[in-house]
């Protein structure tokens, strides 16, 4: 390519997705995680759907994220969708392939990634190749699954039953989440041939990014072992190998469910990047707790043992109680909470709803109501007269059009810090160096890459906090005096300059007489002005 056409390209607003490095997208990035059943209806039967959510995307590139993931959108007789139907047709309520493809090229026109859920441990008890195996003894898929001709009587890994009673003859069948959720069995090649032509044919036909792999522990199962078997890891390994033939730049993010220690044997060379489920609760609960103790051990440990772009903190997702209601409805605690996830190391995830500060907890279906836009009865969701569930009662207040509107809004807050992330080398990808506050409800680190430092500090108790310093064990900074700039908004008041004494140590610094209820600050560390 010459030179010319080099700067070119560079002058370009939106960076075309091919010209980029295939890993260098994640740098600084978020993805943001869409129900699209609760996002946007454009045809007014109440069902969010893919031309709405097509029609919504500029606020999605409002925010600044670079990627979304879609709960699933295969065909599936549930709500959710979490159990496919059709691996290869879209749900009719969502549209139709052709709606999908629409999607994926807007979106990237825009520079969005797009990755869709991808269930491959089980399919639906309703899918044509279990009815077969289950009606018929000579099927050619009862080995598709996993059936027993008496009851094992077995448990699951949370104690759950797992073998089903058939409702056709005298046996059982295998389905680790449900009776209606049959598991495939991937001992059996065909099966694995057939998840990769799944695959294929997304990355192909339907120009998806990649894959967002649910329930990723349970794919084989080896005597006892249900969860985490070598089986399972093989797999794995082998799945995201051909997935490179297909498409070398696929991006795979897998969910497992479990502490720091249990997401690291899906490392090194199975699939990118994992949910870090224990580093995103450290930050709820850090900010509910109101201390500071227990928040940066597991991103530490995480940035230790990998890549910042191969594991990935959120805050909640369309399986736990949303953020704002696991704080009590408190704005100032989500706002804190949002700001550490997004000043903190990983490659974040943002599940939609949560930038405008949307309430639920469970049943299931209350975590994932639809998005609230603007202050009409049905807010802005469906022009019909009913949603497919009941809105939160709070969607006049707590909407995009309210928040918009309001530059100090949680929603507002979302954006610059999506912004500052992506637009800050050292929040984007630098290195989390832990600091030690005299306070324990205060939370303080540095993010430092080759050429910016960052100070993040945040006071997370109930009360404010007056005179904290803040010290490093390590070395920060080479020695010297440091100007103070926020990077969240203005500061009352001078900030004192920082001084780093020999060995590079930050001593009992005080950035901030006093930190307010709530209060954080995101400092850039300036050059040495010695
Ligand atoms: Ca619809
Ligand atoms: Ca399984």
């Amino acid at each position: 390519m010459s030179t010319k056409l080099l700067l070119l390209l560079a002058l370009v607003k939106v960076v075309p997705l091919a010209a980029q490095q295939p890993s260098d997208w994640k740098k600084g990035a978020v993805c943001y995680e869409v129900f699209v059943r609760s996002f946007y209806d454009s045809d007014g039967d109440g069902i969010g759907d893919l031309n709405g959510l097509t029609q919504k995307l500029d606020y999605i590139n409002g925010l600044g994220v670079r990627c979304v993931w879609l709960m699933p959108i295969m065909s599936s007789p549930s709500y959710h969708g979490y159990d496919a139907t059709d691996y290869y047709r879209v749900k009719p309520d969502y549209g139709t392939n052709a709606d999908f493809k629409r999607f994926v090229t807007a979106a990237h026109q825009r520079g969005i990634r797009v990755l869709i859920d991808m269930v491959l441990n089980h399919a639906s008890n309703e899918h044509p190749f279990f009815e077969d195996a289950l009606l018929k003894p000579d099927s050619p898929y009862r080995d598709w699954f996993r059936f027993s001709a008496t009851d094992p009587g077995t448990k699951g890994p949370w104690g759950q039953q797992v073998w089903h009673r058939s409702p056709v003859r005298d046996e059982y069948y295998y389905g680790v989440f449900w009776s209606g959720m049959p598991d495939l069995n991937y001992t059996t090649p065909a099966v694995r041939e057939e998840a990769k032509r799944v695959a294929r044919f997304w990355l192909e036909e339907m120009n998806v990014d990649g894959f967002r792999l649910d329930a990723v522990p349970y794919l084989v199962e080896e005597g006892d072992k249900l969860s985490g078997s070598p089986g399972t890891h093989a797999f794995l390994h082998e799945y995201e190998d051909y997935l490179r033939t297909v498409k070398p730049d696929a991006f795979t993010v897998g969910e497992v469910w479990d502490s720091v220690g249990s997401m690291l044997p899906y490392y090194p060379n199975q699939l990118d990047d994992y949910f870090a489920f224990a580093a995103s609760d450290a930050i709820v609960d850090a900010v509910r707790n109101g201390s500071a103790k227990s928040l940066l051990p597991n991103f530490l440990r995480l940035q230790h043992e990998q890549p910042q772009d191969r594991w990935s903190p959120f805050l909640r997702n369309h399986d736990q109680t949303r953020t704002l209601t696991a704080l009590g409805g408190d704005v100032t605690r989500a706002r804190l909470a949002v700001t550490l996830l997004l000043t903190l190391p990983g490659f974040p995830f943002l599940y939609y709803g949560e930038e405008i500060g949307m309430t639920g907890d469970k049943p299931d279906p209350r975590l994932r109501t639809p998005m609230q836009w603007n202050r009409t009865p049905a807010a802005g969701f469906t022009r019909g007269h009913i949603a497919w569930e009941p809105l939160q009662a709070d969607s006049f207040t707590a909407n995009v059009e309210v928040e918009d509107a309001d530059s100090t809004s949680l929603l507002n807050l979302h954006r610059r810090l999506i912004r500052l992330r992506s637009g800050n080398s050292a929040l984007g990808s630098g290195l989390l160096i832990p600091l030690s506050a005299s306070n324990d409800a205060v939370a303080a680190y540095v993010r430092r890459d080759g050429n910016r430092t960052v100070l993040v500090v945040a006071n997370l108790g109930s009360a404010p906090a007056a005179r904290v310093t803040v010290t490093s064990q390590d070395s920060v900074l080479p020695p010297g005096r440091y100007a103070l700039k926020s990077l969240l908004g203005a500061v009352s008041g001078d900030v004192p300059m920082l001084s780093v004494g020999t060995g590079g140590r930050i001593r009992n610094y005080a950035p901030m007489r006093s930190l307010g209820r709530g209060e954080s600050f995101v400092f850039e560390i300036g050059n040495n002005s010695k």
